[in-house]
């Protein structure tokens, strides 16, 4: 699988040597290439963005530099469109769904945008060469997508297969049953006054993993109720909706709803 990154500021991707998508460059899993885009301009100052049409506050990124980035890492003999991923708070918003869908791809190619972001007629243009994707960390201010690439890459790159060293690392999280991880415990048993919950010491693994499921529970219902409302009541068990009963939740035609809301 191949990567290349278009940005003003390529030291910023210097992460990317290290680490485990470093080694699994190291080791050939992943090509990364990152390139500064003002590599592509023509001019005596390299300048890669002018004011806005329209008016307005900020600057806009020129799309000459854009296009002539974006055609240098075209591969003539490649037998489909790669993926062009342009980190932008308008986007779509990345999930672990997105980040498979992406890991299933041979080529793609990220544009950071910088300012106000960058001339909407590059994305249009590009469509004609790439599967164009705006993608959104989520709901918050960023100076640039440098940082959205750095976390993308990686949520992708360690999908590859042999990139993460022990496969069973990817299965536990892949359960994907729409719940947040039950809380971790190590040694020592007892630390500033504050023990590891017996049940953990028990060696009882059938009441372990009902504390565990009854962990993930609480904590989705206290900071996560999106997920909660997001379930399919129908296919949780007994256990469960009595947790969750608790918790103040009703099953309402397969949904969970507050239960004061219920009535
Ligand atoms: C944001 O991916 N993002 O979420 C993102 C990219 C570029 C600028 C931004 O402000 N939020």
């Amino acid at each position: 699988m191949r990567f290349d990154v278009f940005t003003i500021f390529p030291e910023y991707l210097a992460a990317l040597e290290l680490s485990l998508i470093g080694k699994a460059r190291g080791q050939g899993l992943l090509e990364v290439a990152v390139h500064d885009l003002r590599d592509f301009t023509t001019d005596r100052h390299r300048t890669v963005d002018d004011s806005p049409y329209g008016g307005g506050a900020g600057m806009v990124m020129k799309p000459e530099p854009w296009a002539q980035a974006l055609e240098s890492v075209l591969d003539p003999h490649a037998d489909a469109k790669p993926t062009l991923i342009v980190p932008s708070p308008a986007g779509e918003v990345f999930t672990q769904a997105l980040a498979h869908e992406f890991a299933a791809r041979q080529h793609l190619v990220f544009a950071c945008g910088r300012y106000e972001g960058i001339d909407e007629r590059v994305l249009d243009w590009a469509a004609d060469h790439y599967t164009v994707r705006p993608v959104s960390l989520g709901d918050y201010v960023l100076n640039g997508g440098e940082v959205a690439v750095l976390a993308m890459v990686e949520a992708i790159g360690r999908l590859v297969p042999g990139v993460v060293g022990n496969p069973e690392s990817l299965v536990e999280e892949s359960h994907a049953d729409g719940l947040l991880e039950y809380p971790v415990y190590t040694k020592p048993a007892a630390w500033r006054d504050r023990e590891v919950p017996e049940v953990l010491l028990s060696g009882n693994h059938g009441k372990i993993a009902k504390f565990r499921r009854e962990q993930q529970l609480r904590r989705t219902v206290a900071r996560r109720p999106d997920l909660i409302a997001a379930l399919d009541a129908g296919s949780l068990g007994k256990a469960d909706r009595n947790v969750l009963w608790e918790l103040g939740y009703a099953v309402v035609d397969r949904q969970l709803v507050k239960r004061e809301a219920a009535t």
